[in-house]
């Protein structure tokens, strides 16, 4: 990959104007000097630490037309921009991969209105997930998306990247609860399309386009979002199984027999657990091992009723054998120890150096089959083993059962050419052989850019590509991405 000449340099000038623009110091930060200085660094590396860009300019707008009047500069010196929300995304989209100007939302942090009866946040897209979950549960209300990356991750970026994380199953895609978006094209226009409505059917739906956009047609300014109701009665329970059949099997019974309190369905295997304990210590919730683990959340309206449901539930798949041993959170402190045996997953997993992920929608039948077949592979590879001479830990798999997502993960003592050798197109062909996703829900951004066509046929991405040429003509949004 070679930087497009056709980009504009960063000079004096141009840092001069954004300086006057923002006014604040806080809000440019610059640098000259051949290497990125220590306030640079963190807005040019990625959460994995697996991409660094070398941006030399990094803009913290505090309001929409501030953001609007940088891209219109920026479109009209041919300066290449990359949005950046929390800089949590997991496949290199959010840094720069050049010298791309990185306008970081985190200055954008106002929560702008909240209607009790009908539920609608309207909000700055540079608020932390975890902050606008933490407002409306003072109102009651939950934000419709939960993921483990919440204390740092924006809103705007949750849209941006269509985050469907842990309560999806229960809450649908933000392309549903999404209402409206306030976003600045790339030159300058504001497309103020901040609805409050439930339904409308006025001709294209413009705004579904920057769900998952991923940053290549605008800058998310702006959402509002309809959001439930919070249960005040919620549960949680860990199960061992003996298989990913019965896994299947609890998962049918869930839908079953708890049906519309139902919230959340998670899949660890027992080697993501082990490789818990291992990087942390932590004691895991079960006294023996199972090859298989599964997180119930349930929340609804009424605690004797949903304990009532949870209590039959509870004896039928353990007398069953489905289910072969479980535990049920009795306070608010075992709910977060349960859920963090999921969650805190993918940051432990970095925990010996670095991480192969794969982040799949397939058939849930067959989801957990290509962990085994790729375990396989990298074990008769000689690739996998308990000392240094071996690149590969382990290979796991987890994920949102709930939606058919495995999240496949590699971790590795080091990156190596021998084991990506191993792993890929393997794992896409593998996928495609199944008709599935080569991304569920984290996007492509860089790092899975080459492998679209697995995924989208031609005509697909030549319909892309003609939206990306229309809103974007220059192509200055997060250039070098997937589009
Ligand atoms: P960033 O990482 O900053 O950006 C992501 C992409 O969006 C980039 O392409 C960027 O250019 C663009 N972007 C950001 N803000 C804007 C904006 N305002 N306007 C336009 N474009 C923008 N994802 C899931 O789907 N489900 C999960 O369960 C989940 N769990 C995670 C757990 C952990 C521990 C981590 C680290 C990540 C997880 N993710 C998960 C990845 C997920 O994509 C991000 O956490 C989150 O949605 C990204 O938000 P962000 O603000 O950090 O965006
Ligand atoms: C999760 O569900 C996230 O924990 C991260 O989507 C998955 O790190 C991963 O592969
Ligand atoms: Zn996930």
């Amino acid at each position: 990959l070679k930087r497009d000449s056709k980009y504009g340099q960063i000079n004096k000038e141009h840092v001069k104007f954004f300086q006057d623009l923002l006014g604040s110091e806080s809000a440019v930060i610059n640098d000259f000097s051949s290497d990125a200085t220590d306030d640079i660094e963190p807005f040019n590396s990625d959460w994995m630490r697996k991409y660094r860009g070398h941006t030399k300019l990094v803009l913290k707008p505090g309001s929409t037309e501030e953001v609007s009047k940088i891209l219109k500069y920026c479109n009209d010196n041919m300066l290449a921009v990359v949005p950046q929300g929390g800089n949590t995304g997991l496949v290199g989209g959010s840094v720069p991969v050049f010298d791309e100007i990185v306008v970081n939302l985190q200055r954008m942090n106002n929560i702008r209105s909240f209607d009790e009866v009908s539920g609608i946040l309207v909000a700055d897209a540079g608020v932390i997930l975890e902050v606008a979950d933490n407002y409306l549960a003072e109102n009651n209300h939950i934000f419709p998306l939960d993921l483990g990356a919440k204390g740092s991750c924006q809103i705007g970026g949750n849209i941006a990247t269509n985050a469907g994380g842990l309560r999806l199953l229960r809450y649908g895609s933000l392309h549903g609860s999404v209402l409206g978006i306030e976003a600045v094209l790339p030159d300058g226009t504001i497309m103020d399309d901040l609805s409050k409505l439930r339904k409308n059917n006025t001709g294209y739906d413009i705004k579904q386009l920057f769900i998952g956009g991923e940053g290549t047609i605008g800058i998310v300014t702006g959402i509002s979002i309809l959001c439930p109701q919070r249960s005040p009665a919620m549960n949680v329970a860990y199960f061992g199984l003996e298989s990913y059949e019965k896994c299947q099997e609890a998962f049918r019974e869930a839908k079953n027999q708890l049906s519309e309190i139902l919230s959340a369905f998670e899949l660890m295997d027992g080697r993501s657990q082990k490789l818990i304990n291992k990087a942390t210590g932590k004691k895991m919730p079960l006294e023996s091992e199972y090859p298989f683990y599964c997180l119930i959340e349930t929340s609804g309206s009424n605690t004797d009723h949903d304990n009532e449901k949870l209590q039959t539930f509870l004896e039928h798949v353990m007398e069953a054998s489905i289910v072969s041993d479980g535990v049920l959170a009795q306070d608010q402190t075992q709910i977060q120890e349960l859920w963090s045996c999921r969650e805190s997953i993918s940051e432990c997993l970095g925990h010996w150096g670095g991480v192969y992920k794969y982040d799949l929608s397939l058939p849930i039948s067959s989801m957990y089959d290509l962990v085994n077949d790729v375990r396989n592979r990298l074990t008769e590879a000689g690739l996998v083993g308990d000392d240094e001479l071996h690149p590969v830990v382990d290979v796991v798999g987890y994920g949102h059962m709930g939606d058919a997502n495995l999240h496949l993960n590699i971790p590795t003592r080091r990156y190596d050419k021998e084991v990506e050798k191993q792993l890929e197109p393997f794992v896409y062909e593998w996928v495609k052989g199944k008709n599935g996703s080569i991304s569920a829900e984290h996007g492509l951004g860089i790092a899975k850019k080459p492998f679209i066509r697995y995924s989208r046929s031609e005509t697909m991405i030549k319909l892309m590509k003609q939206i990306k040429d229309l809103y974007d003509p220059n192509g200055i949004m997060n250039p070098y991405k997937y589009i």
